[in-house]
């Protein structure tokens, strides 16, 4: 086994590659050499990393001679395209994008989770979208211990999933309704709604708003992202017919998704159980003293690896049922730290972690 490996990230100036670039550093990955791969927008940009200029690369399909591992996170079009040629030129890929998470070959890992998973692959591994991994992250030492028969779950996502243009968004329209609102306190009595068409890609105004609906609809009138949770988390988990209810919105936060999500056990689990399992539980940190006004906060949940995990309590609506709340960042374990984790694994690295 070779001590570093030459590495390919595939959308390096976006929301995820940046955050990918700071983990390879924080985590002190083996980096022989470093190709940043983007669009042509971006041929020629200069970026950071361990100290020294990276110059940034226009994404072509012979980008990839000689690359060990390539961490895309250029969205589902661009992975379709150039996955499969860096595969072919002898790169072992970790994808981002949802493009190949449900093919039956590809692995869909979380390290946490289901590390077997990665035993057989075939130079292709998918990582899970960022809501299902956050979820699983929290959800796995209880289904471990007791088995999960059910999950509902509510999804209050942050802007930077959608990139970084979402994030400019936010910003912008929170100052355009900032300075209308010093214009006129009447506003404060009939809500902060922006005139005319907001300019971003979020499909409604999202600062002082909430939008029921991340990534795009499908026929059966559920959006992709509720049907991206549903079935990636009866593949990690190996339940193919596991009841999974999803709804999730867009919050104006700017980083880091929050969830609350109901389960049903199939033996009852005592809130005492939960939280010996989550304190031991690797990539959680439980934050659950509701009286001393601690749960998890999505702005302590950016920037650190860790899932928060709090508010536990029986559902008294159902017989073997729990409620939690959920917090994690949705840049890092939701995407770029994931992604790490498994290149580590792929490498024979042990996962680390702060405990
Ligand atoms: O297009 P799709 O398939 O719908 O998906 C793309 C979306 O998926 C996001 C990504 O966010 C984008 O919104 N995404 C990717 N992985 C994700 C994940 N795991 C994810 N979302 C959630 N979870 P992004 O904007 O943060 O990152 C985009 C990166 O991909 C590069 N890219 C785009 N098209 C490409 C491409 N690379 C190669 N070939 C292509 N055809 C993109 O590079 C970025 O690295 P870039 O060069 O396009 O962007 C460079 C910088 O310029 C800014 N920018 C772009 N357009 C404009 C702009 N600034 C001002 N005006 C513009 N018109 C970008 O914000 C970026 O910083
Ligand atoms: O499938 O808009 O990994 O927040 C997750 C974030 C798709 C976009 C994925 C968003 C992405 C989504």
């Amino acid at each position: 086994m070779k001590r570093q490996y030459n590495v390919a990230v595939v959308g390096a100036t976006g929301a995820v590659g940046t955050e990918i670039l700071r983990v390879l550093a924080q985590r002190r990955f083996p980096v022989k050499g470093l190709q940043l791969l983007a669009s042509a927008r971006s041929k020629g940009r200069r970026v950071r990393f361990n100290g020294s200029w990276h110059r940034v690369a226009e994404l072509r399909k012979q980008a990839f001679a000689g690359i060990d591992v390539a961490l895309f996170s250029a969205g589902a079009s661009r992975s379709l395209e150039f996955a499969p040629a860096a595969v072919k030129q002898g790169a072992v890929v970790v994808d981002n994008s949802s493009a190949f998470r449900m093919t039956p070959d590809v692995p869909l890992v979380v390290p946490e989770v289901n590390p077997q998973a990665l035993i057989e692959h075939h130079g292709l591994i998918a990582n899970p979208n960022c809501s299902t991994i956050i979820m699983l992250v929290a959800l796995a030492p209880i289904h471990h211990a007791a088995t999960i028969t059910r999950i509902r779950v509510a999804t209050y996502q942050s802007v930077s999933g959608a990139g970084t243009k979402a994030i400019a968004q936010l910003y912008q329209e929170s100052r355009r309704v900032l300075r209308q609102l010093r214009v006129s306190r009447q506003e404060l009595r009939v809500g902060a709604q922006l005139s005319g068409r907001t300019v971003g890609p979020l499909p409604a105004q999202i600062a002082f708003n909430i939008i029921p609906q991340v990534d795009v609809f499908l026929d059966n009138r559920y959006t992709k992202e509720e049907m991206k949770i549903v079935g990636e988390t009866r593949k990690i988990l190996g339940i193919p017919d596991l009841p999974v209810s999803a709804t999730c919105a867009r919050v104006p936060v700017l980083v880091a998704h929050s969830e609350a999500v109901w389960i049903e056990t199939r033996r009852p689990m005592a809130v005492e159980e939960a939280h010996t399992l989550l304190r031991q539980a690797p990539g959680v940190t439980l934050v659950d003293d509701p009286a001393k006004g601690r749960y998890p906060l999505p702005v302590d949940a950016a920037g650190q690896d860790d899932v928060l995990v709090g508010r536990i309590r029986p559902d008294d609506a159902s017989p073997n049922g729990l409620i939690l709340w959920v917090c994690g960042d949705n840049l890092r374990k939701g995407a770029a730290t994931n992604a790490i984790q498994i290149a580590e694994l792929l490498v024979g690295r042990q996962v680390t972690s702060d405990k």
